[in-house]
């Protein structure tokens, strides 16, 4: 097998396809924070296909790993060694797939090598665009739309010279921009929020204002925030997985990537500081990106939940095993039509029922075999953005709230940990406390409609969900999801 590097690109075997542009002219525009599986299956993918483009060479990627810990030590070894590059392997619906080397990330800084080095790269005058993967939940901005100033991680980073959160960097880059009249760049969130850019803004001038409020004003009047929809699954990469894909693409990559071949990004074009042709990669730009990410995040992300929930609670552990079970793609399917649908007001060229039908044939993708844990994990931030509106939706217009009502005391089992044939679940819910862990315990079943991530919701008084929510938990563990799903 042969190792990935600049001097083994020609080496490769023929199937895999290389960048088809030449790595050593491209330069650094774009500088992304959290160069997760998510960032370099999808974003660092569309500008590879950029960058093959004419004109485009001085969009590639920067790199910047931000979380120091083990893992990031890997990772920048990893990006070191191999000169940023990577294999991807995309996976159609009929398991047929297409192994790419991703050559983009031209450059990568860590903090392992300290977070002034960070710093510093952003502040250079070429990075015209930050972008960032930093989860739903990264962002402290509660359900009010306040950015969580006192938060201990916030509180500890505001109190450092050179900080280490996204926030304190990027606006750290930014105040020497200022000062040096480099100007700004664009930050563009592409975490699978609803108005992520505004999020973004409310983060970003929060943290500035606690530092410096004339820099937070600054910010508002020059930084641009565009709102992004990104969409395209990508599974977890476990060892067996990186031994399988190499074994495929007969290169010995020490990082590995795989999805499905599905792939979109639609981005509001607002760029302060100019930005690729996006368009010749296949990215749409347009002026109101909110119906798109409404129909993606309530419709797929929040299928994706649901799925996870009952396949979890069934004793499934991949989706498309799930998705052979006819019960649950029955709900499903009526959630989405039944339930989500007749609340949205979808973009003109989007038609809601072929969007489900897709979902459901995306989902059912062998070759991808996606984990239910992984999607069922950091629900304490993912619920309220992919069903928070629905429920509150389907509570105010006196519709049916069963299916939800269901999918939430699956939720709920599953964190318990026991799943319907009493093997152990085990979901990661970085952003939950122990105290709210715990909730799942209490004998009072109710206790988890309590949590701070449900108010807002309309369920603390909503006395039909309350009844319904409770029984399910209650039949989930005396009758067992089967028959429970049955009657939905
Ligand atoms: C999943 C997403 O983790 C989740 O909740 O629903 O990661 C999903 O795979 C992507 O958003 C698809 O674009």
């Amino acid at each position: 097998m042969t190792g990935l590097s600049n001097a083994t690109l020609h080496t490769l075997p023929p199937e895999v396809l290389t960048p088809a542009y030449n790595r050593k002219e491209v330069s650094a525009g774009i500088a992304h924070i959290g160069v997760g599986n998510f960032h370099r299956a999808h974003q660092a993918l569309y500008i590879d296909r950029l960058l093959g483009a004419a004109g485009q060479s001085s969009w590639g990627i920067l790199g910047a790993g931000i979380r120091h810990g083990r893992r990031e030590e890997v990772r920048a070894d990893a990006f070191r060694r191999q000169d940023g590059l990577f294999s991807l392997t995309e996976f159609a619906p009929d398991e047929s797939r297409t192994i790419r080397v991703i050559g983009s990330i031209v450059d990568y800084v860590s903090c392992v090598d300290g977070y002034e080095a960070i710093i510093d790269r952003l502040a250079a005058p070429e990075i015209r665009i930050v972008s960032l993967t930093i989860t739903e939940g990264g962002y402290f901005v509660d359900s009010e739309g306040r950015f969580q100033v006192d938060d201990p991680f916030i509180a500890e980073d505001l109190k450092r010279d050179i900080p280490q959160s996204a926030f304190g960097l990027v606006t750290e880059a930014l105040r020497r921009r200022r000062e040096a009249g480099a100007g700004p760049f664009t930050v563009l969130s592409c975490d699978n929020l609803q108005h992520n850019g505004r999020v973004a803004e409310t983060a970003f001038c929060g943290f500035a204002e606690a530092r410096d409020a004339s820099l937070a004003a600054w910010i508002r009047g020059n930084v641009s925030f565009p709102s992004c929809m990104v969409d395209r699954i990508v599974p977890s990469v476990s060892d067996d997985d990186i031994r399988r894909l190499n074994k495929a693409s007969g290169i010995d990559d020490l990082m590995p990537v795989y999805s499905e071949d599905f792939i979109q990004w639609v981005v509001e074009d607002k760029f302060c500081a100019g930005r690729p042709e996006f368009e010749t990669a296949g990215v749409q730009l347009t002026g109101n990106v909110e119906p798109y990410e409404q129909v993606k995040l309530r419709m797929l992300n929040a299928g994706h939940s649901i799925l996870a929930f009952s396949g979890l609670m069934m004793g499934y552990r991949k989706v498309d095993e799930a998705m052979s079970d006819n019960g649950i793609v029955s709900l499903l399917e009526n959630f989405l039509n039944e339930d989500v649908a007749p609340l949205l007001s979808p973009p003109e060229d989007v038609n809601l029922s072929s969007y489900a039908a897709q979902v459901l044939h995306r989902f059912r993708n062998h070759a991808v075999g996606d984990q239910l844990e992984r999607i069922a994990s950091d629900s304490f931030s993912k619920l309220p953005v992919f069903l928070s509106e629905t429920v509150t939706e389907l509570l105010k217009t006196g519709r049916d709230i069963h299916r939800v009502a269901f999918a939430l005391a699956c939720w709920a089992e599953c964190e318990a940990g026991k799943d319907g044939k009493g093997a152990v679940i085990k979901l990661s819910e970085p952003a939950a406390t122990d105290k709210e862990r715990s909730v799942f315990h209490d004998s009072n079943l109710l206790a988890v409609l309590d949590l701070p991530i449900f108010s807002g919701w309309g369920i603390e008084t909503n006395k039909g969900f309350r009844d319904a929510f409770e029984r399910y938990r209650s039949d989930l563990r005396t009758k067992g999801p089967a028959e429970v799903i049955a009657t939905l």
